[in-house]
């Protein structure tokens, strides 16, 4: 019987190989998908997560980890839809107009993912329109906005205030080095989190409010 610690051990040690093999046995074992995915691979990055913000680990082993969860949850899709497991929610993310840092932006979808959320990733340079349109065709509940120049801030607003005056109720969260909560308290976001890892407990909590 495929043994679901190792498992989630293989992602913290970002053992790709050693998370695929287990996740197939455990497929094969005929373990329920909802069973492998909460206790294997999103107990395993919560753990990243964890370490992550006490400063136990750093950037690279958390970008190894979730590759190696990324590579564990393609062969688990398919039992997931299977089982009509669904997503905890939708999050889009993006990086704001006229800005081109991703590396941030991608650790945040990445620990989403990882958490359970569905990622809708619009890459960089978003305008506050396209963010809009995504919004209204995939209905998601949470829109995450990345942003690493002073420059680029003010897009932030521009993007909260398009939302409101288009009457939409998705809560938008904001971060990015030079973004604090006392900007965000300002620009009237949802909310704020100073790195990847909390950025998921401040989406779990947007989303049960
Ligand atoms: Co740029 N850059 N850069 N750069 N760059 C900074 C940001 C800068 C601080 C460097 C400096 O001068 N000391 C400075 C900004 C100054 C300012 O505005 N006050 C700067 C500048 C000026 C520029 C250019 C203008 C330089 C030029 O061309 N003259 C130019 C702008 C291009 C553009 O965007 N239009 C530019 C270009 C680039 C590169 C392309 C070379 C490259 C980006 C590559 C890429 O992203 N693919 C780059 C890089 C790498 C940096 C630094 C060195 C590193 C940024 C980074 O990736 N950090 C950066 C200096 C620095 O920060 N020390 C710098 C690691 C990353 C994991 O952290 O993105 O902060 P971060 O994400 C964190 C948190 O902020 C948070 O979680 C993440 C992980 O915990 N977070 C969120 C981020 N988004 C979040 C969203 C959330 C929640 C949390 O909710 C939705």
């Amino acid at each position: 019987m495929a043994d679901l610690e190792a498992l989630a051990e293989a992602v913290i040690k970002g053992d790709q190989n050693a998370a695929v093999e287990i996740t197939r046995q455990a497929i094969a074992d005929e373990m329920p998908a909802k069973e492998i995915l909460d206790t294997g691979l999103i107990a395993a990055m919560s753990t990243v997560g964890d370490r992550f913000s006490r400063n136990e680990i750093y950037i690279p082993e958390v970008l190894i980890a979730a590759r190696a969860m990324k590579s564990a949850t393609t062969i688990l899709e398919p039992e997931l839809v299977k089982a009509g497991v669904e997503p905890i929610g939708k999050f889009i993310v993006g990086t704001v107009a006229g800005d081109l840092h991703d590396i941030g932006k991608n650790l945040v979808g990445m620990m989403m993912k990882g958490a359970g959320f569905e990622i809708i990733d619009m890459g960089v340079d978003v305008s506050p329109q396209a963010y809009l349109e995504k919004a209204k065709e995939t209905g998601a509940q949470l829109v995450g906005l990345s942003a690493l120049l002073t420059t680029t801030m003010p897009s932030m607003e521009k993007i909260i205030k398009a939302f409101k005056d288009a009457g939409l109720s998705t809560k938008i969260m904001i971060g990015g080095a030079p973004v604090t909560q006392a900007y965000a308290d300002k620009i009237g976001a949802d909310g704020y989190s100073a790195d990847a890892a909390s950025a998921v407990d401040v989406a779990k909590e947007l989303l049960a409010a």
